[in-house]
């Protein structure tokens, strides 16, 4: 899977995708990160990328030729044209496993991250295809928000998570929140290990576990249950 990811700050998250599970998902060549610089598209003689907004009021935008520029550039490189040139922002549809478990499926995806008070509301109207956001809180600039959606598609990857990480306990897991886990000491400061745990009894287990989701998802978020 390609991924181009249009910022200001590319070494933001460099060193980010070269570590741990991505990075090794990197290496295997599952996936294609490309990191780009917006400012490489500008025109602008003294390369500025931002303009004041029609209309007054405080902040800059990002300007749209350079980012529409850029996505045109990207959109079609690699040979596989983008499936969606995804923005990242807080008024985009919210980020859940679900939703990146469909992105995980894609071949090509382009992000967009802004910087400043946000992009030329034409971008969004005519290459953006996707706006998403990972929750309801205000960051300086997207990138961050761009890596997280990447980590969250990339662990749904066939092949990505090893032997060392899996899926199936995840919390989100048919909308219940994990259950708790243990390993050694059998003791750890006095604190002893659920006995059901080293019964070796799996139907048992896999009731606790079942009845322990349920009681940290009534206790924390009612609001799976009754979605569920
Ligand atoms: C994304 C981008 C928050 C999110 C952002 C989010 N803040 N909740 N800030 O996913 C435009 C200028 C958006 C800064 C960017």
């Amino acid at each position: 899977m390609q991924i181009d990811i249009l910022t200001l700050f590319p070494e933001m998250v460099r060193g980010f995708f070269g570590e741990s599970i991505l990075g090794r998902a990197v290496k295997n060549g599952i996936l294609d990160i490309r990191l780009h610089d917006i400012r490489d598209w500008t025109k602008d003689k003294h390369r500025r990328v931002d303009d004041r907004p029609f209309g007054g009021g405080a902040g800059m935008l990002m300007a749209a030729q350079p980012v529409v520029d850029a996505i045109e550039a990207v959109k079609t490189a690699g040979g596989v044209p983008a499936d969606e040139i995804i923005y990242l922002c807080p008024d985009g549809e919210p980020l859940t496993n679900d939703l990146a478990r469909e992105l995980s499926q894609k071949k090509h995806l382009v992000m967009l991250s802004g910087h400043y008070e946000g992009i030329d509301q034409r971008i969004r109207d005519t290459v953006i295809t996707r706006e998403i956001s990972i929750g309801d809180y205000v960051l300086t600039n997207g990138t961050i928000a761009a890596a997280v959606v990447v980590d969250c598609l990339a662990r749904q990857i066939p092949g990505v998570l090893g032997e060392e990480n899996s899926l199936t306990g995840d919390s989100f897991n048919d909308r219940l929140l994990s259950y708790p886990q243990y390993t050694r000491p059998e003791i750890f400061r006095g604190m002893p290990v659920p006995p059901v745990l080293l019964s070796g009894n799996h139907a048992e287990i896999q009731r606790w576990r079942r009845e322990q989701q349920l009681k940290k998802t009534q206790e924390r978020r009612p609001d799976l249950l009754e979605r569920k």
